[in-house]
């Protein structure tokens, strides 16, 4: 006689195709590996997923604003249009703002951070972002993204209100971060420390799903990725750096000439650096001198990510990861890449000093 079958096996049986592992599930997955953990952290991101989507469906809309209704006009649905950076800032502020986990919020798009559960002991996270970066390419259909980085509160007692200085964490401190790219598809990519997962956003049921799991940065790519009008404006050695990578010629390069792409919006250009390996660099110049992009919600998190994937990030001195920030809205040089062109930047970094 036929043994009962366990429920497993007759789901096997039935040939009901595996689950999606949307990007909760995934979270509270790996949480069970630690004792003790509460759903507290799968709720905050949760609110980071959901102000994504909501932005994601504006920015797919962006084309058709002049139809219903052009800037400070009331559109057909009775709302004042807004700039999609300030609707994404509104978005992510509402959907974080009512985690009670979340202590305070720093953005780029407000001079201060914000203090959301003041005083409350389940309040200890601070998540730092960049609520729409690569905005001015919009207009031009271009890829645009979100950055985020969680940090803990480093106060010892919850039970007082957060402080601005409480943000100023190095990277290496960030307990989770990732970003999300709106482009041909919607993709978040995440780390909490233990591997690098992309989730695609799927239209059909509106959940981030597990597309990619496990991402590696490959060892050495193709392309290097900067704003070339800069490069005579940077240091020899930067130049020197993309020279080499140009023509292939050190050892190091094994005979690759290097090719370039640059979309002038960080996610989109990390993002295939990540992929489909090589360099991004967004070097000081007398314009920037202390480079364009912002420590803690634009190069850290793309650091830690890099990082976490097998790359590595500079300041052009030392480990991105590693500067300990002044100032919530500070810049910094940031160069981030695979294991090969890393390290012969670092190279021809350690020659110029
Ligand atoms: P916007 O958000 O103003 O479009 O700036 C985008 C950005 O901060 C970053 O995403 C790009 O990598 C960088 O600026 C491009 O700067 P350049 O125009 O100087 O190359």
């Amino acid at each position: 006689m036929d043994q009962p079958s366990s429920g497993h096996a007759e789901l096997a049986a039935r040939s009901i195709p595996a689950p999606l592992v949307t990007v909760q599930q995934h979270i509270l997955r790996e949480q069970r590996r630690f004792a003790g953990v509460s759903g507290e952290f799968s709720w905050l991101v949760s609110g980071i997923t959901l102000a994504t989507k909501l932005i994601e469906a504006k920015v797919r809309r962006a084309g058709l604003a002049d139809i219903l209704g052009t800037a400070g006009e009331i559109n057909v649905q009775g709302e004042v249009q807004q700039k999609l950076d300030v609707y994404a800032n509104e978005m992510l502020i509402y959907a974080l703002g009512v985690r009670e986990s979340v202590a305070m919020l720093a953005s780029e798009e407000n001079e201060q951070p914000l203090i959301s559960h003041g005083g409350s002991p389940h309040a200890k996270y601070i998540v730092v972002f960049d609520p729409l970066d690569g905005s001015s390419n919009i207009d031009v259909n271009v890829s645009v993204g979100t950055t985020f980085s969680i940090l803990r509160r480093t106060a010892e007692h919850l039970d007082a209100d957060a402080t601005p200085d409480e943000i100023l964490q190095a990277g290496n401190r960030q307990i989770a971060a990732g970003y999300v790219v709106y482009g041909p598809s919607t993709m978040l990519v995440y780390s909490a420390g233990n591997g690098v997962h992309g989730f695609t956003l799927d239209p059909a049921v509106g959940a981030y799903v597990l597309s990619h799991p496990d991402i590696r940065m490959p060892r050495q790519g193709k392309w290097y990725s900067l704003n070339e009008s800069y490069l005579d404006r940077t240091s020899p050695a930067v130049q020197r750096f993309v020279e080499t990578l140009r023509h292939g010629n050190d050892p190091q390069l094994a005979g690759r000439r290097y090719g370039s792409r640059y979309i002038g919006s960080m996610i989109a250009d990390f993002h295939r650096t990540l992929l489909k390996g090589g360099v991004f660099l967004y070097p000081a110049n007398d314009e920037y001198p202390r480079g364009k992009l912002r420590l803690l919600y634009e190069a850290n998190p793309i650091a830690f990510i890099a990082e976490h994937a097998g790359g590595k990030a500079s300041d052009g001195r030392g480990r991105v990861l590693d500067i300990q920030p002044d100032s919530v809205h500070e810049r910094t040089p940031l160069f981030v890449g695979g294991e090969v062109e890393m390290s012969l930047f670092e190279r021809f970094m350690a020659a110029e000093r």
